[in-house]
């Protein structure tokens, strides 16, 4: 749970107990939630601000600035290991880390050559603005590169936190099933494409892919979707065009 978004305070969470009712007349419980609406409103209007002081830097160094969300495990770092090694040479590349612990990932993005940072949250669920700026002043990523943000694991915190990015990608893999688009409208409303990993596990697991489509389209019709496996390269070929679509000639900045 998060200690700095604050999804895991009382006043956050909406509990609908069958059969309770709340008494009208608890003001001290209704002070206690304006309270809690506060202090979020500050930290998300902090987080802005600092987002927009990052996306000038983006802009000004014309960085494509990418944050990759997804559930732990849909494959976020191996869609990194899978681009770094095969895009090499074609454009350049730096990669943040975000996870709450251990250096894995890191590692093994490290181990592709590409300049990375981690960063740890501990108890936080999510990058912000700020862990992204601190990342950047050390790592200095070059002018006209592509900066992957890998951030932690987690279809909820990470929709609230704007972190200066470009486009934002959504990965989903097949066996998380195909209603999340649903569950989690707000992570699918924030972003710009839709990564479907995982398409060589598609004869064994029971996941409709045109509805998890329909189900995306719902919540945001603007979005793209690409179908891939990181495992038998299927589909790879068009997030790279996709990617290359998106980095701008120096020129034209
Ligand atoms: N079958 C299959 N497994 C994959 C694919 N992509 C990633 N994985 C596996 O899924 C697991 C989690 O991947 P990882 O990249 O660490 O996910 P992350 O937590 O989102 O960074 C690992 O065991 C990967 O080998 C894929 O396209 N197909
Ligand atoms: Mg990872």
């Amino acid at each position: 749970m998060c200690a700095t978004c604050g999804c895991d305070t009382d006043g956050n969470v909406t509990m609908h107990e069958p059969g309770h009712h709340h008494d009208h007349n608890d003001h001290h419980s209704h002070d206690h939630q304006k309270k809690v609406v506060a202090v979020e409103k500050d930290v998300l209007n902090e987080n802005n601000l600092l987002a927009e002081r990052n996306r000038g830097y983006f802009e000004a160094k014309n960085i494509l600035a990418l944050n990759l969300v997804s559930s732990p495990g849909s494959g976020k770092t191996s869609l990194l290991e899978r681009t770094l090694k095969d895009m090499k040479g074609e454009l350049e590349f730096a990669v943040i880390e975000g996870d709450q612990q251990t250096t894995n990932d890191a590692d093994r993005i490290h181990a592709t050559g590409t300049k990375v940072v981690q960063i740890n949250t501990g108890k936080g669920c999510h990058l912000d603005a700020h862990m992204v700026l601190h990342a950047v002043q050390g790592m200095k990523p070059k002018n006209d590169s592509v900066l992957f943000i890998e951030n932690v694991g987690n279809l909820v915190c990470p929709a609230m936190f704007d972190l200066g990015e470009k486009e934002r990608v959504v990965i989903i893999s097949v066996t998380e099933g195909d209603d999340k688009p649903l569950k989690y409208p707000d992570m699918f409303y924030s972003s710009t494409l839709c990564i479907i990993n995982k398409t060589d596990l598609l004869p064994y697991v029971p996941f409709d892919i045109e509805k998890v489509k329909a189900n995306a389209k719902k919540v945001n019709h603007k979005l793209e979707i690409i179908e891939l496996s990181c495992t038998n390269g299927e589909g790879l070929q068009i997030w790279y065009d996709w990617l290359k679509s998106k980095v701008l000639a120096p020129e034209t900045v």
